[in-house]
């Protein structure tokens, strides 16, 4: 590493030490669970350069931004809205980890029955390693499960500018009105921070960025739709982490790019992975980066992941806002309208991410479904259950997995996964 990055994270008051550390596992793993994959699109060539990069680089321009007074915002829940931090002239950056990291420290300040996001995100802040969080003008919290809200009160104390937003559980009238006020609120707490009042014109070319996102994503994952799958699993998802980190005009372009070239891959029939691979739906719990355990397992397992019912992946970027509105308040409506729609499963009841995963299951043509609950996260691992029973009804074979971010349990959950694609094959 440049002595520039070094002195860059000193700055920041990362430990020098800790952080090289946490560097050397993320290259090992990227070097064994990606780079080793083969027929991989060229286009992915991008995306293994921002990884190379996502502490140097990406950092030395979020600081850049900041010497221009622009404000960096940090988020670890997709229902922070990135068209308001945007239109505010600021830069939403995601903060969830998917390491363990500084486990001692963080088990002095949570339950060690926490579940591994949680416990991951408190240990990049202990252990003092990650250059997002350090370089946040303001960071997020939303109450969306209870680990989270309870968690954030620990966090207040360890983050300057913890900003918490409160979320409805309940899709109802009151559910909506209770969203709409916290995103004007959080308007004027974006607003004050930055000093720059979002206008019509601001708003509306915020949307468009962000939605430009989305669609780029939504091309990604239609593509995925055909046999043989023109990308892995593992690649798709290193794009759908990208874009919580990423400049959002260059994020788009480079997921374009690779759409390009996919739909040429289709044309060819040159895939990922030979026809007729089994492919696999994976849903639940979001999976940060460096969190690949999963899809490495099953695609290394003889089987290829075709679309990740999840935030990261298609629950956080699923729909559109409209962008047609004139001014800040018809939009405002229009932003509460879209995120409305995320069926995260600490809404109860929640009925449409049952729906919505029978869907992407067909329209995917995925064989089986494997639902990922991280340890101790009980809003997926209750909701599971139902998953399961929906997809029984609609004749779909569904593996319902437990785990967390160790490396323990990967032989046990190889043959698991062993076992459910024979049954598919
Ligand atoms: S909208 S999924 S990003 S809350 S895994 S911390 S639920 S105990 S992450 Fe999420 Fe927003 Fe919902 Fe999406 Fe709690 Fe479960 Fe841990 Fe979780």
């Amino acid at each position: 590493m440049s002595e520039e990055y070094r002195s860059m994270w000193k700055e920041l008051g990362l430990d020098l030490e800790a952080h090289d550390a946490l560097l050397g596992i993320l290259g090992n793993a990227y070097n064994d669970i990606y780079l080793s994959q083969k027929n991989r699109p060229e286009g992915m060539g991008y995306f293994d350069f921002v990884m190379s990069e996502v502490h140097g680089l990406r950092i030395r321009e979020l600081l850049n931004e900041k010497e221009t007074g622009r404000k960096i915002i940090g988020s670890y829940c997709v229902f922070v809205p990135e068209e308001i931090v945007l239109a505010a002239n600021a830069t939403l950056v995601g903060l969830c980890s998917g390491a363990d990291f500084a486990m001692e420290e963080v088990e002095k300040l949570l339950p060690r029955n926490t579940c591994a996001l949680i416990k991951s995100s408190f240990g990049f802040k202990l252990g003092k390693v990650c250059p997002y969080l350090e370089s946040a003008d303001m960071v997020v919290g939303e109450n969306t499960c209870d680990g989270k809200k309870k968690a954030y009160e620990s966090l207040s104390g360890l983050v300057r500018n913890l900003y918490v937003m409160d979320l409805p559980q309940v899709k109802s009238g009151h559910g909506r009105a209770l969203l709409k006020a916290e995103y004007d609120r959080f308007k004027s707490a974006v607003e004050s921070l930055t000093g720059v009042t979002i206008t019509p014109d601001s708003l509306k070319q915020a949307i468009r960025t962000v939605n430009a996102k989305r669609a780029a994503l939504h091309r990604l994952s239609s593509l995925r739709k055909a046999d043989p799958a023109p990308i892995s699993g593992l690649d798709a998802l290193l794009a759908n982490q990208v874009f919580f980190y990423d400049n959002p005009a260059r994020f788009t372009e480079s997921v374009n790019k690779i759409c390009d070239e996919l739909e040429k891959r289709i044309e060819e029939k040159k895939g990922a992975f030979p026809e007729k691979t089994p492919r696999i739906l994976l849903s639940g719990c979001p999976q940060a980066v460096p969190n690949w355990k999963l899809p490495f397992i099953v695609e290394t397992s003889g089987a290829v992941i075709v679309g990740e019912e999840s935030c990261v992946g298609e629950r956080g970027t699923r729909n559109l806002t409209d962008d047609s509105g004139n001014t800040v308040e018809e939009m405002m409506e229009a932003i509460v309208d879209r995120y409305y729609q995320v069926d995260c499963a600490i809404f109860t009841p929640n009925p449409d991410r049952l729906t919505h995963i029978q869907e992407m299951a067909a329209s995917y043509n995925a064989d089986g479904v494997i639902h990922y609950g991280l340890q101790f996260c009980q809003p997926y691992l209750m909701e599971s259950i139902p998953v399961e029973k929906a997809l029984e009804d609609k004749d779909i074979p569904c593996l319902r997995i437990e785990t967390d971010y160790g490396i323990e349990d990967m032989g046990q959950l190889k043959t698991r996964i062993d076992a459910f694609i024979e049954q598919l094959r």
